[in-house]
């Protein structure tokens, strides 16, 4: 297997190992050579072959723009991490505007006696409004019955059928397993993300982009963020409810559900912890590797995602001033969780991780004893060290109990 190089932009170069070294942690992760064959034969203009990823060059994430040296935990808070956060504001996801709107919160439903008198439900209307314009995000929450108050809680960013969230639970789905979540002691909530704004480009016309925004430049919000707005949004009423910890919040997300929780985490540093599932390009994945879907694709799929400055960057990952290990790092010294499915290389498992691997100085200097190793674990044996953890599940694309009970697994070290 080719060794990948990685120099990372200092003063003094740090040269990196590459991965993976033959002969090397036998028992981590390797995609398997059927799936590789079989996705690249379905799509051939796709890289699915590690030995194909280019040699790469990753953003220093520990030399500020000056040319400073950071190598203390208040320089990085206080100067690199407003620095590179408003890198991925200009570049990716895009500005919030700072238009002022109001925001209410309407109890529409309560039911003590919901799953069988194991939980309560509340359903909350969050009302925004500006300029006579309204919106309205639904967010379900069920807190456990059995539990003393306040819980901590995890909220998902639905970005599937509305039914994945279903308050009656006459519909139950892996993808949001409340009553598995409950019996763990933990409130679970959930919004859908078409509320914030539905997945589809009209030019930023609907959702909140058509209340809040006056006017449109090349580092406006896109979908993405606008979702992680939401997700903020959620965080503000958990703040206001006393059943919940609000220095207990997990917000998970699934693909581009995945990619958001990171944003949201990212832009409010209330989240304790992120959960990325699968979330790959524009999210976890390694943007310079170019394995599965890159930034030209996803830019040409979903033109409303990002904000239109992304798009420099088709087809010229490495002018990019940041790549997503400084995402993962945004996020220190809060926790963040990302998982990969077998099955799913579009998503690139192991860029994914590096991305996560590659953070680590950042999480160091802030003490937080995390340390993952270069190679990746196996399939379905999850990592957690400190703040940080990943695991690789056997199948496809999707969110399932399986990673549900690992998430919580790994939120009882942070929480519990
Ligand atoms: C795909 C897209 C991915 C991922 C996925 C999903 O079509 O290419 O980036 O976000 O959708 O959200 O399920």
């Amino acid at each position: 297997m080719k060794k990948s190089l990685i120099v990372l932009f200092c003063a003094v170069p740090v040269f990196l190992p590459g991965y993976p070294v033959s002969g090397q942690d036998t028992d981590s992760w390797k995609a398997s050579p059927g799936i590789v064959e079989k996705l690249s034969k379905a799509r051939s203009d796709v890289n699915y072959y590690e030995e194909k990823v280019p040699a790469y060059v990753l953003p220093d994430l520990l030399l500020s723009s000056s040319g400073r040296k950071i190598n203390t935990a208040s320089a990085w808070m206080k100067q690199r991490r407003p620095e590179v956060l408003e890198l991925f504001r200009e570049n990716v996801y895009g500005r919030i505007p700072p238009t002022p709107y109001t925001k209410t919160f309407r109890l529409v439903n309560e039911d003590s006696n919901a799953m069988n008198g194991m939980a309560t439900l509340k359903e909350i209307d969050i009302v925004i409004g500006s300029e006579g314009k309204s919106l309205t995000i639904h967010l379900y929450i069920f807190l456990p019955n059995n539990e003393k108050k306040p819980v901590p809680l995890f909220l998902l960013i639905n970005n599937r059928d509305p039914s994945n969230i279903d308050p009656s639970r006459k519909v139950r789905s892996e993808f949001w397993p409340a009553e598995e979540v409950i019996a763990r002691g933990y409130g679970i909530a959930a919004f859908y993300n078409a509320d914030v704004d539905p997945d589809k480009y009209d030019e930023f016309r609907d959702g909140i982009h058509g209340i809040l925004d006056r006017g449109r430049g090349a580092d406006s919000w896109g979908t993405i963020a606008a979702w992680a707005w939401g997700a903020s949004r959620c965080m503000d009423y958990f703040v206001s409810d006393r059943d919940i910890d609000d220095k207990k919040i997990a917000v998970a997300g699934h693909s581009r559900g995945g990619k958001t929780a990171l944003w949201a985490g990212a832009e409010d540093q209330r989240f304790a912890l992120v959960i990325s599932n699968e979330s790959g390009c524009g999210g976890a994945a390694l943007a310079r590797r170019k394995f599965g879907e890159t930034i030209a694709r996803i830019n040409g799929s979903f033109p409303h995602w990002f904000c239109t400055n992304y798009r420099k960057y088709n087809d010229n990952e490495d002018s990019m001033p940041v790549d997503m290990h400084m995402l993962m790092a945004l996020i220190a010294p809060r926790a963040v969780y990302v998982a990969s499915a077998e099955e799913d290389l579009w998503a690139d498992p192991r860029g994914s991780y590096l991305s996560l691997y590659h953070s680590m100085p950042v999480f160091q200097l802030l003490k937080t004893k995390t340390s993952l190793p270069e190679a990746m674990p196996p399939l379905n044996k999850p990592v957690y060290s400190g703040k940080a953890a990943y695991h690789i599940r056997d199948g496809s694309h999707n969110m399932l109990l399986k990673d549900w009970n690992w998430f919580m697994d790994f939120a009882d070290t942070l929480f519990k």
